[in-house]
């Protein structure tokens, strides 16, 4: 069986964070690892608080995973403060040869902050290098780019300014626009498409961690990228369409939807 490892956050309501990408590596049939960064005491409602771990104890499980498992894909997430990015970056370094997935996690669905302000600068200059593929959402790609995104046009031009900063490919997430979900997929040289009825299913949360874990787990499988996506975006609308209600908010998607 193959393994991924996540890099990423608790979400104590178990729809986004490490426990969104540990039951998307499942559903795939691909053995799961998880390096926790921060501890989230949250619902589907809001975020109550975030406790952040020691990056010197960030290090210590990378070393503990990488050491002993062989990984054949990561996918970071939430990473909440420069110091935890720095730590992440450096053991990464040394273990370039495993794809990296890069969801730039900044806020959450309720609006509360999972990266500190102050740390985007050091998730441009440490992280985007190391990705084999960045994906962020209209916000997230506004964020880094450096102007807001309302248009198919506005996120590639979003998409050649994130691919001038050094991930491998960039990922564009139209979700949040209106008419059909595209997602844009660019290498540096053309753009793919991908393409998703919208749906209007309420319960969202987690979404991008599900979706960024599944082309983790596909790329851990041995696909490639074009094809990890596009299993990954059939995933991710499954998994919105099959959503039940859990909590009072915005509730998880449904990851085991093709088991039960
Ligand atoms: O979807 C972004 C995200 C990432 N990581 C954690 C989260 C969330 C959103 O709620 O809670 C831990």
């Amino acid at each position: 069986m193959k393994a991924a490892l996540t890099i990423a956050g608790s979400d104590s309501g178990g729809g986004a964070g490490i426990q969104a990408d540990l039951k998307t590596f499942a559903a795939h049939g691909v053995y799961g690892a998880s390096v926790i960064t921060a501890v989230t005491a949250q619902n589907t409602v809001s975020v109550l608080g975030v406790a952040e771990i020691e990056p010197s104890f960030v290090e210590l499980q990378l070393h503990a995973v990488l050491e002993d498992i062989k990984i054949d894909a990561i996918k970071i997430g939430m990473l909440s403060s420069t110091e935890i990015i720095k730590i992440v970056a450096k053991t990464l370094n040394n273990y370039s040869h495993i794809p990296v997935v890069l969801d730039p996690v900044m806020v959450a669905k309720s609006g509360d902050h999972l990266l500190k302000l102050e740390a985007k600068q050091a998730l441009i200059n440490y992280l985007l290098p190391l990705a084999a593929v960045v994906t962020p959402n209209l916000h997230e790609a506004g964020v880094l780019a450096g102007f807001t995104i309302n248009t198919i046009e506005d996120m590639k031009k979003a998409a050649d300014i994130i691919k001038s900063l050094g991930p491998k490919n960039v990922l564009v997430k139209g979700g949040h626009l209106p008419g059909e979900a595209v997602d844009l997929l660019y290498d540096g040289n053309e753009f793919k498409a991908f393409t998703a009825q919208r749906l209007s299913n309420k319960n969202t949360h987690g979404t991008g961690c599900t979706y960024s874990s599944a082309i983790a787990a596909n790329l851990a499988k041995g696909m490639n990228l074009t094809q990890a996506i596009t299993e990954a975006k059939q995933y991710i609308t499954g998994a919105i369409k099959n959503a039940f209600p859990v909590g009072r908010g915005i509730g998880p998607t449904n990851h085991f939807y093709k088991l039960y």
